[in-house]
């Protein structure tokens, strides 16, 4: 089953966004399978957003995803790599559609609640950057007789 990277910003913890956004994804349909609070070292944080590292903002953005904790899911459902990009709208909130998780709660590109993988070769990287294999949890749920 197709997994994905996700994680709710610094932004999104500070103001209690945690549940919210957990809330969404589970019921949707999702299965959470690895989640923590963290602190993301510098380095790290780097390496996640290398593909911007040229981009007059990188530095702003590195500042900001370490200035403190985030919290980093992997969730697993069909298409749920393009389906969670679709649930957290747009990259900046003036552009993402209400009902959107940024459309809903962010206001700026800076600090738009949540990241998550836009492909499937960002979803495996992300997930091996953030999560060792023993802490994803491969379990079924019999609520996905009701999804599937
Ligand atoms: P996304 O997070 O939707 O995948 P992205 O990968 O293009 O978007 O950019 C990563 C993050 O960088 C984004 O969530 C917010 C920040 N960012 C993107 N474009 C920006 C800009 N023009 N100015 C400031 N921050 C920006
Ligand atoms: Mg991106």
């Amino acid at each position: 089953m197709e997994k994905t990277y996700l994680m709710v910003k610094p932004d999104g913890v500070q103001r209690n966004l945690i549940g919210e956004v957990v809330a969404r994804f589970e019921k949707k349909g999702f299965q959470l399978v690895g989640a923590k609070l963290m602190n993301i070292p510098r380095e790290l944080a780097e390496e996640h957003y290398g593909e911007h590292k040229e981009r007059p903002f990188f530095g702003e953005l590195v500042d900001f995803i370490t200035s403190g904790p985030v919290f980093a899911m992997v969730w697993q459902g069909e298409n749920v790599i393009s389906t969670a990009r679709q649930m957290m709208g747009a990259t900046n909130p003036k552009d993402a559609a209400p009902g959107t998780i940024r459309g809903d709660f962010g206001v700026t590109v800076g600090k738009n609640v949540i990241h998550g993988s836009d492909s499937p070769e960002s979803a495996e990287r992300e997930i091996g950057l953030f999560f060792k294999q023993e802490e994803l949890a491969e379990y079924s749920k019999l609520i996905n007789e009701w999804v599937y």
